[in-house]
Order: structure tokens, then C-alpha cells, then sequence
């Protein structure tokens, strides 16, 4: 074991004062035994389902905390106007003091981990010092683990990451069922020193350390110092009837279907998507000038409620064996159910907070940040390249939001400083994925508000820099599948017909179909659009690809006053692309 390393968790234990330090190898039968102890100690419970167990949080831990949640760069001006600051000598003192003894009574878990396939070029390394057995079996399916990745490490760097729970047992005390902290969760973050402490919180992105904090909290830092891009996107193949195959990135905020989509089965006859990954993306123009991606995760933590076989068969038959889930409701022949998973519900449940449930209670059966976790190497629809150690070829990267008015389905940007643009400029409805106001109207750059490790105007000035002239550029395009009418109903039915607007931008990467200019960007021809067999009006098309000049005029003033926020730190590329925005906006909107 390298000294450093060991050091380092030397450190920790001397800190947390664990009963005892056990170091993951990733061997199987070690993950099994743990998965039978945490059904032995009653806090997950075994499912029908093979090798599946479920878990019931604690009502105060269901979702990130993003208001716990802080950048400790030197300077406060680093951290930026969209994430919380803290000094980082002050909250290094706060941290101490919270993980003081944090860990008595408990084990400490030392879990190597890669982002990326173990030995790409692309891939780095974590080590995450946890006491939660629940961190480690989900860490097992989120990320590759153990001995290989110590192994391949060689003289590299790695990202430290310390975790706990926050609750220390006492002699004889019993572990309660989702032991936290909520009242002193606090995730913080280390841009210059790359380091990761989180606190308090047992659940998803405030635990799996390397999700959120690392592959795009601290990544995103050391990707502006390298020269790459570490984004909230998934990855897609997409292929033609003719055989020739496209990847996509495409950026959504959290639980606005990026799982869906990156698992879409096309009802265009012949189009094939394949996933390689549906959640992060880091990103890496190659030797031949072309962009490069990898999918740093080697799992899935989806949002379960609104998953069926409807909407994403695919995800369905990802899960049917080797899963967790975590706050979804229990059948009485021990499966595991949740809202819009059947049309029906079943008579009987236990809801997520362990209560009897009828459908007859107003009471959700599964919190709606419910979530399944599974290994992305179990997806019917996993792409053959997904783990290929060069990552896989970007011809197109989509930005897309939850906006029920204003946006079209579909448009392209003019060039990447207007892609860069469209990136700054998404809004999004917001959703439980983040404890907050469901359905608020929130700006959301790039669908990474919550996760950018540094000032996000110099995140915007960094994109912009990355698309210097001398590479090939991927296009860029805006999608939006939330538009509603004046009764609230979706007017696109989105899904597997979200196929016919990937079809749209497919062709305008071969050069195949023309746009038609409009002020906000390039947008479909209405006949390009393939809607054949589709129960949808001409003026319902219309109106998705149209854009009126009004409600952007609206989004404009809008944008400019929110843009403020990133005072000097805001790039010129911007300010140029909103004010020709504004201009062709009011062109477009004189009489
Ligand atoms: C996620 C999120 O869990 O974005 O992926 O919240
Ligand atoms: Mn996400």
C-alpha cells in the first residue's frame, strides 16, 4: 500500500476514532457478505427480486442538500455567486470538530475507486473513508472498486474523500435503521487541494462521493485547470436505418428523464440508442482534433417514481435483479413498487416510511426522490464502446431543460459561442432531486448549478475557450419535451417519439436536412421534423417550432438580469450572444 495513502487514512481514524479499519477489495463474495449483514442487522431488506434489497432512509435524508453543500476555494470570488462559500481554514476547523469521535462504535471503510474504466487515460482516482456499509455496497455498483484500481493507480494522484454519518455508537448501543445527522449535514468541498468531506448524510450525491463531488464538483476544477470539460450529460449511440452511428452528449437538470433518454428505444422503425452513460460525462478532444467522452460511472441511481415499462422499458429490465432501492414502497410478495410504475397500484403496500398504505391515502407510497441503483453493465441497451478506454466520438451535444412555455422542441445554436450561450442560459422546473420548491422556475447553466466546483462565469469562459478554432467542433442544439398547453397538458408525448427530434439533429450532423433561421437559433423545417404515425396536429407542431417573440423578449430581459450575478467574471462571448439575441428578438417581433 502506498504510504500516502495509508497516512492519510491513519489520519482519519485517529480523527473519527472507528472501532476498527477495513480496507474494500471489490471481491464479491466480501460485497455479498455485507449485503447479508446489513438484511442480518434489519436496516436493508431482502426482495424477491435476486440479490435486490431495499432500504428505508430517514425522512430528514431523502434528497442533496445543495444548501449544505459548499466550495471552499481560497478566495470567496473562486467559489463564485451560485454556490455556498466557506474559507477553507475556517470550515477545515468546522470539520474537525464534527468528525471528532464521529465514527465510534463504527467500522471505517477505506474504498478505492476509479472514475472511468480502470487504466483510461481519461480515468481518475478517489478514495473514499466511509462508515456507512450502505455507501460501500452502492459505491460497489456506482464506480469500479477495490485492489485493481489501487493497482493501477502507479504514482498518480487520487482524490481524498472522508464520509460519516454523524452518529457514533455507543457500547451495546443498536444501529438505528438510517443512521444521520441532519441537523449538522455539511458537504464541503476543496477545488485547489481536491479534497471532499461530507457529513451528516447517508443519502445519494451527498454520500456516493463520486457522483456528484468528485466527477463534477472537483473534476469540473481540475478539468478548467487541464484544459477538458467534466459536465452533468449523458451519452447516447445513436443509429440510422443505414447502419452509420452518431454519439450525442445531452445536459438536463436532475430528474428531468436523462436515464429515459439515454435509454430511449426509438418508435422510429430502424433507429437504434445505445447508453454508455446517463448521468456524467467527461469530455476530451482527442489527437484527430475530434471530442472524446467517457462515462466516469459505472452505474445508474435513478430516479424510480415515473419509471415503467412505458417510459423506459429498458431501465425496468436493468433492474430486475442485482439492485438497491432505496425509498420506494414494498409489495406484499416482497417487491418493490412506486407511482407511474403501473397504472393501478397494487391494494396493499408499506410506503417508504414504512407504513401500511392503501390507495386510498393521500400520502405518496414512495418519496418521489426515490431511487434504484444498479450496475450500468446490467442495461439491455448498454453500448458495445461504453467502456472503451478512449471514451467514444461527440457529434452533437443537446442542453435541455423542464420549461412548460417559451422553448421549442428542438433548435440548433449558429455556432459553439451560441451553444456556449444556450449552455448559460438554461431555465428548469424544478424537481425533487434536490430539497427546494417543486416546479419553481430555476436558472440551471448547463443543468450544473448545483455541481460546479468554481465560479460559473469562469465556467462559462472556459467552454467558450475549449471550442477555439483548430478542433472539430460537435453542434450544439436546445431540446425541451415539457411544453404544455393553456390546460396544462403536455403537448409533445415525448419518450420513445423523442427519437423523431434525435432523427432532426442526426441529419443536421450528416448535413442531410436545412434549418430555417429564426432569433433564437436554427430550427427545424415543420416537414423535417418525421412525424409519421403520430397523432399530433400541424398547429400542435407548429407551435413546438415556433417561437414568439413576446415570451422571448420576456426570457431576454430575464437573462440579463440574472447574468448580473456574475459581475467582471461574466464572459464577453456571453454578453455579445445575449445582446445579438435581444436584437434579433426585437426584429423579429417589429410590426
Ligand atoms: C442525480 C442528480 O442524482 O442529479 O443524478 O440529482
Ligand atoms: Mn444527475
Amino acid at each position: 500500500m502506498r504510504e500516502d495513502i495509508t497516512r492519510f487514512v491513519d489520519e482519519i481514524a485517529k480523527l473519527t476514532e472507528p472501532k476498527n479499519v477495513v480496507y474494500i477489495t471489490g471481491d464479491e463474495a466480501e460485497l455479498a457478505a455485507y449485503r447479508r449483514q446489513l438484511v442480518e442487522k434489519d436496516v436493508a431488506i431482502p426482495l424477491k427480486r435476486k440479490n435486490s434489497l431495499l432500504f428505508r432512509s430517514d425522512p430528514e435524508d431523502v434528497a442533496r442538500t445543495e444548501g449544505k453543500t459548499f466550495i471552499c476555494s481560497e478566495k470567496e470570488i473562486d467559489a463564485g455567486p451560485t454556490n455556498n462559500w466557506r474559507d477553507p481554514k475556517e470550515m477545515l476547523k468546522h470539520l474537525k470538530t464534527l468528525f471528532k469521535g464521529s465514527m465510534r462504535g463504527r467500522t471505517l471503510y477505506v474504498i478505492p475507486y476509479s472514475m472511468g474504466p480502470v487504466g483510461s487515460p481519461l480515468a481518475k482516482v478517489g478514495i473514499e473513508l466511509t462508515d456507512s456499509l450502505y455507501v460501500v455496497i452502492n459505491m460497489a455498483m456506482m464506480t469500479r472498486i477495490g485492489t485493481k484500481v489501487l493497482d493501477a493507480l502507479g504514482d498518480d494522484s487520487f482524490v481524498p474523500g472522508v464520509h460519516s454519518v454523524g452518529c457514533p455508537l455507543e457500547e451495546g448501543e443498536r444501529e438505528p435503521p438510517w443512521p444521520c445527522n441532519p441537523e449538522k449535514t455539511c458537504i464541503a468541498h476543496f477545488p485547489e487541494t481536491r479534497q471532499i468531506w461530507s457529513f451528516g448524510s447517508g443519502y445519494g450525491g451527498n454520500a456516493l462521493l463520486g457522483k456528484k463531488c468528485f466527477a463534477l464538483r472537483i473534476a469540473s476544477a481540475i478539468a478548467r485547470d487541464e484544459g477538458w470539460l467534466a459536465e452533468h450529460m449523458l451519452i447516447m449511440g445513436v443509429t440510422n436505418p443505414e447502419g452509420k452511428k452518431r454519439y450525442f452528449c445531452a445536459s438536463f437538470p436532475s430528474a428531468c428523464g436523462k436515464t429515459n433518454l439515454a435509454m430511449l428505444m426509438p418508435t422510429l422503425p430502424g433507429w437504434k440508442v445505445e447508453t454508455v452513460g446517463d448521468d456524467i460525462a467527461w469530455l476530451r478532444w482527442g489527437p484527430d482534433g475530434k471530442l472524446y467522452a467517457i462515462n466516469p460511472e459505472a452505474g445508474i441511481f435513478g430516479v424510480a417514481p415515473g419509471t415503467s415499462h412505458v417510459s423506459n422499458p429498458q431501465a425496468m429490465d436493468t433492474i430486475r435483479h442485482d439492485a438497491v432501492f432505496t425509498n420506494v414502497a414494498l409489495t406484499d410478495d416482497q417487491d418493490v413498487w412506486w407511482e407511474g410504475m403501473t397504472k393501478e397500484p397494487p391494494k396493499h403496500l408499506i410506503d417508504w416510511r414504512g407504513e401500511d398504505w392503501t390507495p386510498n391515502r393521500p400520502q405518496k407510497a414512495s418519496h418521489p426522490n426515490a431511487r434504484f441503483t444498479v450496475s450500468a453493465a446490467q442495461c439491455p441497451s448498454i453500448d458495445p464502446d461504453w467502456e472503451s478506454l478512449s471514451g467514444v466520438p461527440i457529434s452533437a451535444i443537446l442542453f435541455g431543460g423542464r420549461r412548460s412555455s417559451v422553448t421549442p422542441l428542438v433548435y440548433e445554436a449558429f455556432d459553439w459561442e451560441h451553444g456556449t450561450f444556450i449552455g448559460a442560459s438554461v431555465s428548469s422546473e424544478m424537481t425533487a432531486a434536490a430539497a427546494g420548491t417543486v416546479g419553481k422556475l430555476r436558472h440551471d447553466p448547463f443543468a450544473m448549478l448545483p455541481f460546479c466546483g468554481y465560479n460559473m462565469g469562469d465556467y462559462f469562459g472556459h467552454w467558450l475557450n475549449v471550442g477555439k478554432a483548430g478542433k472539430v467542433i460537435p453542434k450544439i442544439f436546445a431540446v425541451n419535451w415539457f411544453r404544455k398547453n393553456e390546460s396544462g397538458e403536455f403537448i409533445w408525448p415525448g419518450f420513445g417519439e423523442n427519437s423523431r427530434v434525435l432523427k432532426w439533429i442526426f441529419e443536421r450532423c450528416e448535413g442531410a436536412v436545412e434549418a430555417q433561421e429564426s432569433a433564437v437559433g436554427l430550427l427545424p423545417n415543420i416537414d423535417d421534423l418525421d412525424s409519421e404515425g403520430l397523432d399530433i396536429s400541424r398547429e400542435t407542431l407548429e407551435r413546438l417550432l415556433t417561437i414568439d417573440p413576446k415570451e422571448w423578449a420576456e426570457e431576454v430581459k430575464e437573462l440579463r438580469s440574472y447574468f448580473k450575478i456574475f459581475g467582471e467574471r461574466l464572459p464577453e462571448g456571453i454578453k455579445r450572444s445575449l445582446d445579438a439575441l435581444e436584437d434579433r428578438v426585437s426584429e423579429h417581433a417589429a410590426p
